[in-house]
C-alpha cells in the first residue's frame, strides 16, 4: 500500500506570522515567555530527540520499558479497526514498539506533529516498515483543532496516542480544556492512550532537565536562535543561559532563559530590555500524581480503566475512555 510518493500530507502548518505575534506578545509580559511549542523546529526537534537518548532523562526509555511490558494489555484496550492518531509523533519510535503489536488490527494510523520535515521523514520511515497500514501524516498544531482524514468514518473507533507526558507541558486549565477537545475528537467509545510523568524525588527532576552534556540547555536556548534567523532577531546566545527549576509550588520543572547582564534585543522592528537576571520562561512540565490525573481527565470528560507503571513508579501509561455523553 505504501510508497514515498503515496504518502499523503493534510497540511496544516501554522503560519509564520502566528510565530511572530506569539513572540512580540510574550516578550512584552511582565514575566516573559515563549511557548514551549516554539522549541520545535527542526534543529529543536533534532536535540530533542538526544534528550530522550541521555541517562539522566528516565521518562523516555522508562516509558518505552512500560510500553514493552505491558503491550499485551495495551493492545487488547486498543481493540480491532481502531484509528490511532498520535499528536506530537516527532521521530514517532515509541510508537514502533506499539505498530510491531497492534499495526494489523489498525485501520489507519495518523502521525500529527508541528514539524513539517520531521513528520514527513518519521512518517515515511513508518510506512516503510508497515506497508500493509494506511499511514496518513497531518501536520498541525494538534494544540488547535485540526481536520483528520476523511477514513476515519470506517473506523471502529479512534484512539489517541499521547506518548512523552507532553500534557505536562500545560498549566492545569489548559490541560484540562485539552484533553476535553480530545474527548470531543475521539467520541463516545473512543480512547486516549497517554504518557504521563509521576510525581518523584526532586533531585531525580533536576538532573533529567539539567543534564551534565547541555543537550538540554542547547534545547533551550536554540528557541533564541530560532528567532533570530526567522524573525530578523539579534539575541546573543552567549548572553543567555539554561536554567530548569523544581517549582515545589507548582508541582512542575521551570525552564526558563535567563539574561545574564543588563542588554536590549531587537526582534524585527521591536526591541525589548532585559536586566541582568531577568528571565524568559520557555516551559512547563508538570509532575503528576495518579489521583490528580484521574481528576483532570474525569473533568474532562474520560474515566481511567487502566494504569501501567514501572517498578520504580517514575512514570505511567494510562488508557481513558470517554463513555456515553
Ligand atoms: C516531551 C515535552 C514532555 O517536558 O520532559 C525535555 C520536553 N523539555 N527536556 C518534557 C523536555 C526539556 C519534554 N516533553
Amino acid at each position: 500500500m505504501n510508497s514515498p510518493e503515496t504518502l499523503s500530507l493534510i497540511d496544516c502548518h501554522p503560519s509564520e506570522s502566528s510565530f511572530r505575534e506569539d513572540v512580540l506578545d510574550g516578550l512584552s509580559r511582565e514575566q516573559k515567555q515563549i511557548a514551549s511549542k516554539y522549541l520545535y523546529d527542526a534543529r529543536g526537534s533534532k536535540l530533542f530527540d538526544r534528550i530522550t537518548t541521555l541517562e539522566e532523562y528516565y521518562p523516555t526509555r522508562t516509558e518505552a520499558s512500560i510500553m514493552r511490558t505491558e503491550i499485551d494489555a495495551m493492545a487488547e484496550a486498543i481493540g480491532k479497526d481502531t484509528l490511532l492518531v498520535e499528536y506530537g509523533s516527532g521521530s514517532s519510535e515509541k510508537t514502533r514498539i506499539l505498530l510491531d503489536r497492534v499495526s494489523q488490527n489498525l485501520q489507519g494510523y495518523v502521525p500529527v506533529d508541528i514539524s513539517r520535515d520531521h513528520l514527513m521523514d518519521a512518517a515515511a520511515r513508518i510506512a516503510s516498515s508497515y506497508p500493509d497500514l494506511d499511514v496518513r501524516p497531518v501536520c498541525a498544531d494538534y494544540t488547535s483543532s485540526f481536520p483528520l482524514p476523511e477514513f476515519v468514518e470506517e473506523a471502529a473507533r479512534i484512539v489517541v496516542y499521547f506518548p512523552g507526558s507532553t500534557i505536562g507541558n500545560f498549566e492545569r486549565d489548559d490541560a484540562v480544556a485539552f484533553l476535553d477537545r480530545i474527548a470531543q475528537a475521539v467520541g463516545a467509545g473512543g480512547g486516549l492512550l497517554i504518557g504521563v510523568d509521576l510525581r518523584k524525588d526532586p533531585d531525580i527532576l533536576h538532573a533529567a532537565y539539567n543534564d551534565r552534556e547541555g543537550v538540554t540547555a542547547r534545547f533551550n536556548l536554540n528557541l533564541l536562535r530560532r528567532i533570530n534567523r526567522e524573525l530578523n532577531a539579534d539575541f546573543d546566545l552567549d548572553a543567555f543561559r539554561h536554567e530548569a527549576v523544581w517549582r515545589s509550588d507548582l508541582g512542575c520543572i521551570e525552564m526558563l532563559l535567563v539574561s545574564t547582564k543588563d542588554q536590549s534585543v531587537r526582534v524585527g522592528e521591536e526591541t525589548f530590555s532585559f536586566e541582568k537576571g531577568e528571565s524568559i520562561h520557555t516551559e512547563y512540565s508538570f509532575k503528576f500524581t495518579p489521583e490528580q490525573f484521574a481528576e483532570m481527565a474525569s473533568e474532562a470528560g474520560f474515566r481511567i480503566e487502566r494504569v501501567w507503571t514501572d517498578d520504580q513508579d517514575l512514570f505511567s501509561i494510562q488508557y481513558a475512555t470517554v463513555g456515553a455523553w
